[in-house]
């Protein structure tokens, strides 16, 4: 793992480039400066972390080989539910895997750990309970949803009758629309769940409007799934027909997903990923899960998650205070938009700058934002990943003065080019 000096402190061959190199030096190559870019560079992207050695071990050991379509708790099937031998191990590794995170998220809720990702996962969470042309209520990309929440270039746009609630002018997901679109549309799903959202969702309010009219209710909780984990963000479990996530963000798994669905739905959702959105599951990376599983009901996990909080807020708090404006006007978990609106630069040209700075973090539209999805007028900043390497509140507090001074740079060199053309 690195640390905040940018010093590698593991003990694990994370630097296993020079072995690759051996057989291929273009791509131990690659790998040798990716992993000094990632060491060096300070990492504000919000669905990026850093696993455990022990997680990133596991990914890389030999059950890379082995192939276990199926399932292994599908007693009746024979075999496991599996169509191959030689599955007694991933068999136990998988069920261990499952209940495993149950016990993260202290559910009940049945537990399918073999989605590829978070789109996969969303995808059969989809297909187990709709067919195509129903519609869905969602948060739409440009005010905080994902991709697979509705956007008309993904599967989710064109399989389906997409609608969008909106954010208020302040950019809090709007309760009031919520209900009436759902009063208005009768949607078969009302969905919620962001990627750029920065304040608490109201599960409860969702499901009881989803009871009201006698839509499913569903919920991808990627970003916020270590915050759930740790209590310091209210849970959906209970509320939420099927959920959804990612392993990789907040969570600091291996990147994978993860669907947790009612009882009655287990069936459905199994079959929805196996076999109609994916083959062989991936049980090297299911092994990465179940470790990451057994970190997270670990007592340092629920400290770290407060600390990514307690983060955020410090460095949102000292954007506020050199002057900049924060979608909502802060955050409540660990990701929120810097809103630029109406400065000279894109969200887009403020990224590069960062990058060259040595600070990574991604463009990002905002509500109501004039500039294409390509521009933007917005930037998301996370702090899970340098909270794992031990960034503190005055780091953060630094890191924003750090980007104030890039910003300061742009904006002078804009007006003199608009000097210049005059
Ligand atoms: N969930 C997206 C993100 O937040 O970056 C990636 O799919």
């Amino acid at each position: 793992m690195f640390n905040k000096e940018g010093k590698d402190n593991s003990t694990y061959n994370v630097d296993n480039f020079e072995f690759i190199k051996k057989t291929s030096p273009i791509v131990g190559g690659l790998i040798e400066k990716e992993y000094n870019r990632q060491k060096n560079n300070v990492e504000l992207i919000a669905s990026e972390n850093y696993c455990s050695e022990a997680v990133l071990a596991a990914c890389g050991s030999c059950l890379s080989w082995k192939y276990a379509e199926g399932y292994p708790y599908v007693r009746e099937m024979g075999n496991k539910g599996r169509y191959y031998g030689g599955t007694e191990f991933v068999d136990e590794l998988e069920e261990y895997c499952v209940q495993q995170w149950k016990k993260v998220f202290n559910t009940d809720y049945h537990v399918n750990v073999q989605p590829h990702s978070g789109s996969q996962a969303n995808f059969a969470g989809y297909k187990a309970i709709l067919e195509p042309g129903d519609t869905i209520l969602s948060l739409s990309l440009d005010n905080g949803g994902h991709l697979t929440h509705g956007s008309p270039v993904n599967f989710s746009g064109k399989l389906y009758d997409m609608h969008f609630y909106d954010v208020d002018e302040r950019g809090f997901i709007d309760m009031e629309d919520v209900r009436k679109k759902a009063h208005e549309l009768h949607p078969k799903l009302i969905m919620t769940g962001a990627s750029a959202y920065s304040r608490i969702i109201d599960f409860k309010a969702f499901s009881e409007i989803a009871k009201e009219v006698d839509a499913y209710f569903m919920v991808d909780m990627a970003h916020i799934a270590g915050l759930i984990a740790a209590g310091v963000h209210p849970s959906p479990f209970g509320y939420a027909d099927i959920i959804t996530t990612t392993t990789h963000k907040t969570l600091r798994g291996p990147r994978g997903g993860l669907i947790f669905a009612k009882p009655e739905l287990a069936k459905k959702v199994d079959s929805a990923v196996f076999p109609y959105a994916q083959g062989g599951p991936l049980e090297h990376i299911i092994a990465g899960k179940a470790v990451a599983a057994e970190e997270a009901q670990k007592p340092e996990f629920k400290e770290y998650q407060k600390k990514v909080v307690e983060n955020c807020a410090a460095l949102a708090d000292e954007f506020l205070k050199l002057g900049y404006k924060i979608v909502t006007g802060g955050t409540d978990n660990h990701v929120f938009l810097l809103d630029l609106k109406g400065y000279a630069f894109s969200g887009k040209e403020l990224q590069a700058r960062c990058d060259e700075n040595g600070i990574t973090l991604n463009k990002n539209a905002v509500p109501g934002d004039p500039r294409s999805p390509m521009q933007t007028s917005g930037v998301r900043i996370g702090t899970a990943p340098m909270t794992t390497r031990g960034f503190g509140p005055e780091d953060f507090r630094e890191v924003a003065r750090r980007i104030d001074v890039i910003i300061k740079e742009l904006i002078k060199e804009k007006e003199e080019e608009a000097k210049e053309e005059k």
